[in-house]
């Protein structure tokens, strides 16, 4: 059996308000159904987060629709869980996404796996797979595994989808869960949503993948993933094997980091974005974090904007952060640690408000502005509202 693994398509996200990537998102997602239909598997499991908001516009519902359309047309069988992206609260209470409206579209085609249908069996392999759940969930989500494992059998390949993020695996990353709380169960392949970039754990017999998202979805993944690529796993069960596909058409994406105390450093800094952008065959997005003396920071500001109207057409944008050394002072936009330390001070364990005080900070320092900012806000605060009630 040939079995394709991707996540985290994000479809309908648009970093920083730009519209460009938006379709970015767009383009990776329809790169890997090309890719996929050429490949002609058996099945497609979707870990997670199609979707970046449970409400998405029309236009982004029809680009899933498009792509979902040519997989299951080409003969696979499309089996998905709900990430935390997916997911949002509806007004008669519990939980609601836009999957029920695919199933809706693609009847048996389309599978999304949760309480109302826990399992799939296809020829020798079966599929479990659970929604995201928060942290404060975690019991109902280790018995959720329990029930849904006996429906395992002994035979066959045992696959568990998943959207958590699990500790040890990930470092500096919010976890759900621990590895120890889920290899007792008696799967041969954890399909991992969550994580945006990949990564690949084996313990003897049990297989534990995170394919990561396929585009940049958020700046901490850029640097990674410049290494290791954006892709997908195909699989196959026969002969156990797993390749990793690899995005050939992901808008290139660069953060340069810099301290600047001379003019030679304006030069070398801007001789270095020139260097780079002139380097790639796609319009490359750029993000420049510079920390410097008051006094330089006009004489920056005009290099960057002389080298805007010179490289013109090359790129997507350049985006210049610049903080000042003296004051610490934030100047456009620009980062500053002691905001989140305050915060972290001010909340101390009351975690819940902690998180959403600081993660809408960090969405505002990393450039999200408009709708973008909006959206954002709103999907946090409610996710703080639910999580708020439970615990
Ligand atoms: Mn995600």
């Amino acid at each position: 059996m040939r079995i394709v693994h991707i996540a985290d398509t994000h479809l309908g996200k648009r970093q920083y308000g730009i519209l460009e990537r938006e379709h970015d998102l767009y383009n990776a997602f329809d790169e890997a159904v090309e890719k996929i239909v050429r490949m002609k598997p058996d099945i497609v499991i979707h870990s997670g987060d199609i979707f970046d908001s449970y409400k998405p516009a029309p236009w982004t519902l029809l680009r899933a629709v498009n792509g979902i359309m040519r997989i299951v047309e080409s003969g696979a069988l499309f089996v998905a869980v709900q990430g935390n992206h997916d997911l949002g609260p509806s007004p008669e209470g519990g939980k609601d996404s836009p999957f029920p409206l695919l199933e809706r579209i693609f009847g048996e085609k389309f599978v999304y796996l949760g309480k109302k249908r826990p399992s799939i069996e296809f020829g020798d392999v079966v599929i479990c797979g659970i929604p995201y759940h928060p942290a404060s969930m975690r019991k109902q989500l280790i018995t959720s595994m329990e029930e849904v494992s006996k429906r395992a059998g002994n035979n066959g390949f045992r696959i568990m989808v998943l959207h958590q993020g699990i500790s040890p695996f990930l470092v500096e990353y919010k976890t759900e869960i621990h590895k120890a709380d889920i290899e007792r169960f008696p799967f041969d392949y954890f399909a991992l949503g969550h994580y945006h970039n990949r990564k690949e754990h084996s313990d003897g017999r049990r297989i534990y993948v995170y394919p990561g998202s396929t585009e940049n979805i958020e700046e901490r993944e850029v640097e990674e993933s410049k290494e290791i690529g954006k892709g997908f796993f195909l699989l196959d069960t026969d002969g156990e094997k797993r390749d990793f596909v690899r995005l050939e058409r992901i808008r290139p994406y660069h953060i340069i980091k810099r301290r600047i105390s001379s003019i030679m450093g304006i030069d070398s800094l801007m001789d270095d974005v020139r260097r780079i952008v002139l380097s790639e065959r796609i319009p490359p997005m750029i993000r420049i974090r510079a920390s410097t003396r008051e006094d330089l920071m006009d004489e920056i500001n005009k290099a960057h904007k002389d080298l805007l109207d010179e490289l013109e057409g090359r790129y997507l944008r350049i985006l210049l952060d610049l903080t000042s050394e003296e004051t610490d002072k934030i100047v456009e936009g620009a980062s500053s640690l002691d905001i989140e330390v305050l915060l972290r001070d001010m909340f101390k364990e009351r975690e819940l408000e902690r998180e959403l005080g600081i993660e809408i900070y960090r969405a505002f320092r990393e450039g999200k502005r408009g709708d973008d900012l909006r959206s954002f806000v709103m999907r946090k605060l409610e996710r703080w509202l639910n999580e708020a009630n439970i615990s």
